[in-house]
């Protein structure tokens, strides 16, 4: 891992700092070989201070299960489990069999290339259509050792309810940077350099909550109603400025769903094809939060170790906060 000084990397209002290079982007910041993007925040430096906010070794899984909505969201595809047995070897054994397995049928880290800039056909750091087909660049077989360092949990949503505002997180209601800077305060908790952002939306709650019918129709992407964050520049220069090696939530998409999927002011672009910044969506922060919410802490040391699948676009998180 190179060293990284965050000091010396531009600002968000001095990017791009490459002739050519879109606006918002911060394609060359890290190289132009670059396939991980703001990933490179995640440091040993960081890790090993990271480790020490675990002090009673609680520990919190942040990914739903394979299968937990059911139908899945948006009209991915339902995973078959079934069993592969070995008792006609003579063995008392069995292995799983997952079948028609998409990585984004639930909790999900979306990799650099599950969405690309689609009027400039290109992707994080300018990689081309044909490098991620042909499995060349940005496949999350790169995180393969990356997602583990400083977490910090921001629950919006119970500073935005706890303050008089009424929001249905199953509607696409949209959450402000101002009203993240906000519950930070609220919660006495500081964004530092190299952190990797969850936010609590609501959203999980409400959908876990929600009648049978409702998650029904979700199934299908049209039906699907999320609330999540306000896509603005003013947000990603937040993220970017304040050196957030990924941001996930407990919503859809991060940002409010629906969105339209041609508009270059979508977080979806404005995150992943421009700066390289992971979008992580539906994790489970419900235990964490009310942890973080009963003994005020709200960083932890996080651990999350995508598959190790060659040219994968997308990756369930397989995460853990630690504290
Ligand atoms: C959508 O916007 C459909 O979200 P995802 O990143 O899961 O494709």
């Amino acid at each position: 891992m190179a060293k990284i000084d965050f000091n010396q990397l531009p600002k968000f209002s001095q990017l791009p700092i490459k002739p050519g290079a879109p606006d918002g982007s911060n394609w060359g910041v890290f190289g132009d070989d670059d396939q991980i993007g703001c990933f490179n925040f995640l440091t040993p430096q960081g890790i090993v201070e990271a480790a020490r906010l675990v002090r009673e070794g609680k520990v919190f899984r942040l990914d739903n299960p394979v299968n937990y909505a059911s139908p899945p969201l948006g009209g991915r595809a339902t995973t078959a489990h079934s069993v592969v047995s070995h008792e006609n070897l003579g063995i008392l054994g069995f292995d799983d069999l997952l079948d028609n397995y998409n990585t984004q049928e639930g909790s999900q880290w979306d990799g650099l290339k599950h969405v690309g800039h689609t009027r400039l056909q290109a992707f994080y750091n300018g990689a081309t259509v044909e490098d991620v087909k042909q499995n060349r660049k940005l496949g999350v077989e790169n995180w393969k050792d990356r997602i583990i360092g400083r977490g910090l949990l921001i629950d919006v949503y119970r500073y935005c309810t706890e303050n008089g505002r009424s929001i249905n997180p199953l509607q696409p209601e949209k959450y402000t940077v101002d009203e993240l800077k906000a519950a930070l305060t609220a919660q006495g908790a500081e964004l530092k350099p190299g952190s990797v952002v969850l936010v609590r939306t609501g959203w999980m709650q409400a959908y876990l909550n929600a009648p049978a019918q409702v998650k029904q129709a979700m199934g299908a992407l049209e039906n699907v109603r999320a609330c999540g964050l306000d896509a603005s520049r003013a947000m990603v220069e937040w993220l970017w400025d304040n050196r957030v090696a990924a941001i996930g939530s407990d919503t859809f998409a991060v940002e409010a769903f629906p969105f339209d999927f041609q508009d270059e002011g979508a977080l979806h672009i404005r995150a992943l094809p421009l700066l390289g910044l992971s979008l992580g969506e539906q994790f489970n922060l419900e235990d964490l939060a009310a942890d973080c919410a009963r003994d005020r802490r709200y960083e932890f040391m996080l651990v999350s170790v995508p598959l190790h699948v060659i040219g994968g676009y997308a990756s369930p998180p397989n995460a853990v906060a630690i504290k």
